[in-house]
């Protein structure tokens, strides 16, 4: 496929963040960009390899505390999910809720949202489902005649961790609005844990995370006809103690030149280009972050090693 598949929004949006970042001293590129279809259908991947501890762990912890977790919920629940709606993760709990009013899926991938919106609809056929299309990390208005009674939020994958404190902050704030006085957020974390499990994680030996982190670079080539040179890049997973945060770099291994838009940038031998932070937590700092969003920690689930933590939050 040569030709541009993506709306011209999209398209411009891409284009400026692409020229905006290569254009710092530390190359960066926004991790939101790495999620094309075939960067979606690579991210499943690594989920399913070996040093990707997070989702099976995620995937247990809400296997055995389901009970639990619909309980904190509560009855009549209207439960919104943010950058949702696919998987197992999903099922389990809406599985656990006690007579949900109904589901509100929010994704900015509209056709991805009605595809898995049918295959719930098939399961939890007497399950209201409203999804959403709308990008969860700017501002966006909840439907106003959704019920208020009894809402609830739901964010799992850790995907918080992708975000500065920044925003992390406009995140939780914007979730509480959603939800009100009284209604529970349970979100997925990565712990902080030993550096070599940590940088595994992000650096399998069957080169999935490697092909995922590259694949930004094709994306640009095929999207905005950029002339990156793949093989003169690599995949690199670092640990920035500072940031608490394991980096994915695109490591420079020859220097080369790459053509995007009007514009050429030059790359040294070394140099990289940042994609991706995955920030990493412990309980404490998790709970300072939110406490400063108006939340509350009411409780916590994790597994047996402490690799992640499910959080049920009060707001
Ligand atoms: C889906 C964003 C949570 O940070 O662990 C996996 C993305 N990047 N391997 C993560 C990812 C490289 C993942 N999140």
């Amino acid at each position: 496929m040569d030709i541009v598949d993506i709306d011209f929004g999209q398209r411009e949006a891409f284009l400026t963040d692409v020229l905006e970042g290569l254009s710092r001293k530390q190359k960066t590129l926004p991790s939101r960009w790495l999620y094309d279809d075939e960067g979606s259908e690579l991210f499943e991947a690594i989920t399913g390899v070996d040093e990707y501890y997070p989702t099976r762990t995620e995937t247990r912890i809400l296997n055995e505390n389901a009970a639990e977790i619909g309980t904190a919920f509560g009855k009549d629940v209207v439960l919104i999910e943010y950058g949702a709606g696919a998987g197992v993760k999903t099922e389990i709990v809406l599985s656990a809720l006690e007579t949900p009013e109904c589901y509100v899926p929010v994704d900015i991938a509209g056709d991805f949202l009605e595809t898995s919106a049918e295959r719930l609809r098939e399961r939890f056929s007497d399950l209201r489902i409203r999804p959403i299309t709308a990008d969860f990390t700017a501002d966006f208005d909840l439907p106003s005649d959704l019920p208020g009674d009894n809402r609830g939020a739901f964010f799992p994958g850790s995907t918080l961790g992708n975000l500065c404190r920044k925003e992390a902050r406009a995140l939780l704030s914007r979730v509480r609005g959603h939800v009100g006085p009284g209604g529970r957020f349970v979100i997925g974390i990565d712990l902080k844990k030993d550096i070599e499990t940590l940088l595994a994680a992000y650096d399998d030996k069957a080169g999935v995370t490697a092909a995922f982190n590259l694949n930004i670079l094709t994306r640009i080539n095929r999207e905005l006809g950029g002339s990156f040179d793949l093989p003169s890049f690599a995949h690199e997973a670092r640990w920035n103690s500072e940031a608490s945060a394991v980096e994915m770099h695109l490591v420079c291994v020859k220097s080369t030149r790459a053509a995007v838009g009007q514009r050429t940038f030059t790359f040294e031998g070394g140099e990289t280009i940042h994609t991706e932070s995955s920030r990493k937590y412990d309980l404490d700092d998790f709970a300072t972050l939110v406490n400063s969003s108006g939340w509350a920690v009411e409780k916590s689930w994790t597994d047996p090693r402490s690799l992640f933590a499910v959080v049920a939050l009060t707001a």
